[in-house]
């Protein structure tokens, strides 16, 4: 007999997308020193589609390691979370790796998991590849986290904990202080005994970083370009792809690699929808993301200035990638 599936999606009423977009293209492209394009607008299907080849290639150890503690930890990661629990996911993205933990709770409790995302199509790929597990209830939440978040938190019954997962290293894309404001603000909306499992890319050595992100097939490469193609389809935009070239390169004072798109010549584009035509020098860069790695010890540092005490890491050996379980003070 086939499993009962349960599935619900809220929606959030939004702006305009594409007036969204077009205002963070034109205020990020006419930033006076660095010229920027935010790298939430890489994950559409194609830039997602993109990431899940980056994910597998032998290059990016990242998503292999945070898939081994999750798979070999499970159990012992759900046991020391106290029960009963909802959990809410930021950033579900396909949902492949959350399996493991859902089915260690699963095993335990009946759990109702909110995947937390703002791509439909990204929730609707979660539900299909973790519907079939016994004893879930699926409510996926089309939001930014943090609203999607206060959401699930105020839904919750009185005598549930919460667990959130913040897993791929996705703090990571936050700069420092981004980071731990962010933090703090999850801590906000919890309740003391709720937890947060944080997955964290730790330091390694520069040319092993270098090469996740600059890879000899060019799939990061196209990854970042891919941005200026969806600023031609959704906004009328002429960039050549070809007069442009993926950079991605160590900051050592911010301990992150950071990726920008560099002007091969000098030349202007115009962006239509964005009531915009901007210029660019021969080698001048755009900003799209920033990848910050971190010591293991600092992670727990910052989950104490945020609120949390760190309760266990796992940290795996192949490729130096933390899972924290952190649980509100
Ligand atoms: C999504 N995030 C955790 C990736 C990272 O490694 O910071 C994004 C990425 N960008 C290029 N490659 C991977």
């Amino acid at each position: 007999m086939r499993p009962k599936r349960h599935f619900m999606m809220t929606h959030a009423i939004t702006a305009d997308p594409i007036l969204e977009f077009a205002a963070d293209v034109r205020a990020g492209l006419t930033k006076p020193d660095q010229k920027e394009l935010p790298s939430k607008y890489l994950y559409d299907s194609v830039g997602s589609g993109l990431f899940e080849v980056i994910s597998v290639l032998p290059e990016y150890g990242l998503t292999r390691a945070d898939e081994r503690i999750l798979r070999t930890h499970a159990s012992e990661i759900v046991d020391r979370v106290p029960r009963p629990v909802v959990v809410a996911e930021l950033g579900s993205g396909s949902g492949k790796k959350t399996r493991w933990i859902l089915e260690a709770l699963c095993r335990l409790q009946h759990t109702s998991y909110c995947p937390i995302e703002i791509s439909r199509a990204a929730l609707a790929m979660c539900a299909r590849e973790l519907g079939d597990i016994e004893s879930v209830s699926i409510v996926g939440f089309e939001r930014e986290y943090l609203d999607g978040l206060l959401e699930v938190a105020a839904r919750r019954q009185k005598h549930q904990h919460l667990m959130v997962l913040f897993l791929g290293s996705t703090i990571g894309n936050f700069d420092r202080t981004a980071g731990e404001r962010f933090l703090k603000e999850v801590r906000r909306i919890l309740e003391p005994g709720d937890s947060l499992l944080l997955g964290t890319d730790l330091l390694k050595p520069i040319h092993q970083l270098i090469r996740a992100y600059d890879d000899p097939l060019g799939v990061t490469s196209a990854f970042n370009l891919h941005l200026l193609a969806r600023v031609n389809r959704e906004l009328d935009a002429d960039f050549y792809l070809s007069r442009f070239e993926h950079v991605g390169f160590y900051h050592k004072a911010a301990r992150s690699v950071e990726l920008h798109i560099r002007s091969r010549d000098s030349q202007a584009v115009s962006i239509p929808a964005a009531d915009l035509t901007v210029s660019f020098d021969a080698g001048e860069t755009n900003w799209t993301e920033s990848c910050h790695k971190y010591a293991s010890e600092e992670v727990r540092h910052l989950a104490k200035q945020a609120g949390f005490y760190c309760n266990a890491q796992w940290i795996d050996r192949e490729w130096p990638f933390a899972e924290n379980l952190l649980i509100a003070e």
